[in-house]
């Protein structure tokens, strides 16, 4: 990673290379295609987020507790290859997902909360201090990338939403409206996409509600204007444009358990030893490098800060 280390827990963005120019060095270095990365440089580029109302937020400062020892993802490789179902199945959903509309973006907070409501995402915003984290992130495809997520810890928003004592896990929705996402059209999946924490994972140092990437607003294709990012578990625990909140004493459903409980469980955090019922999960590719692969690492090498977190849990599945 090509950061200028200060001495400190944070340095501003602006003092990290600019991601263009890493970008164009990595291409240099790679020797080739040059002038297919700047064609794809450039379609980026012309991707709308002029509309965000919050872009003046960008860039917040780097909160450097969270260290990877991976380069960047290029910028243009994340932003267009994505999961996201409700624009479609394949990994190049990036220009359909710009036909959502983040504002209005109302976020519903309920169920076990000292007062059920509705607030617009502007008063989250208002609400919350954002900070930049460079973390890992590994789907369950057994695919990886490292990317500087802007956000702000879901511990602080959970606190926000105060939750009554009896809640023991929250759910979180992403939107309903298959008039723009195509993909909920499709009746035999589970819409709207459900996933969920309990609240110890969710007051985790680590659990992040991210709303920028790259020092920017987030793109639709990554789950504007607000997703989760849980960086120790499968990429799929990580809910995109969400739109609900609701605190419960119950294990919430999940979109991909009803789907398929045999192959995407509830907890699914991140283990090289223990494959998907389809695929191993001992390596990883880091898209954008040429097909490079390296060891998973367990908890996606988030141990120290989660592993305690599942010591009274032994009995359930944990890993997928
Ligand atoms: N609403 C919603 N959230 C989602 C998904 C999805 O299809 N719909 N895909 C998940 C999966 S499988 C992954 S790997 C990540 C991908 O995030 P990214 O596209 O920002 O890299 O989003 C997760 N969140
Ligand atoms: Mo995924």
């Amino acid at each position: 990673m090509l950061i200028k280390r200060t001495r400190g827990w944070e340095v501003p963005e602006r003092d990290a290379t600019p991601e263009s120019v890493y970008s164009r060095r990595h291409v240099l270095a790679a020797g080739a295609g040059l002038a297919a990365g700047a064609i794809a440089g450039d379609a980026f580029a012309q991707a709308p987020a002029g509309d965000d109302p919050t872009a003046g937020l960008y860039p917040a400062m780097r909160n450097m507790r969270y260290r990877v020892e991976r380069e960047l993802t290029e910028e243009r490789i994340a932003t267009t290859y994505n999961n996201f179902y409700e624009f479609g199945t394949s990994k190049t959903i990036w220009q359909a997902a710009q036909a959502l509309k983040i504002r209005p973006w109302q976020v519903k907070i309920e169920g076990l909360v000292e007062n059920p409501r509705t607030v617009d995402v502007d008063d989250i915003f208002k609400a919350m201090r954002l900070e930049e984290r460079v973390y890992r992130f590994r789907c369950v495809e057994a695919w990886a990338m490292t990317v500087p997520w802007t956000g702000f810890p879901l511990a602080a928003f959970v606190e926000w939403c105060k939750p009554l004592s009896a809640a023991k896990y929250v759910q979180m929705e992403t939107f309903s409206n298959p008039a723009v996402a195509p993909g909920q059209r499709a009746t035999w999946y589970p819409w709207p996409y459900t996933e969920g924490l309990s609240i110890d994972e969710a007051t985790n140092e680590l659990a992040f509600i991210a709303t920028g990437i790259y020092g920017k607003p987030v793109p639709r294709q990554h789950g504007a204007p607000l997703r989760l990012i849980a960086p120790w578990k499968y990429g799929f625990k990580s809910g995109k444009s969400l739109v609900r909140f609701v605190f419960t004493d119950k294990q919430p459903k999940t979109f991909w358990e009803t789907l398929a409980e045999k192959e995407y469980g509830f907890w699914a955090n991140v283990n090289p030893k223990v494959p998907h019922p389809r695929w191993s999960q001992a390596t990883e590719e880091l898209i954008g490098k040429n097909g490079q692969r390296v060891p998973t690492q367990i908890f996606n090498g988030y141990g120290d800060f989660v592993a305690s977190l599942y010591t009274d849990r032994q009995n359930e599945r944990l890993w997928a």
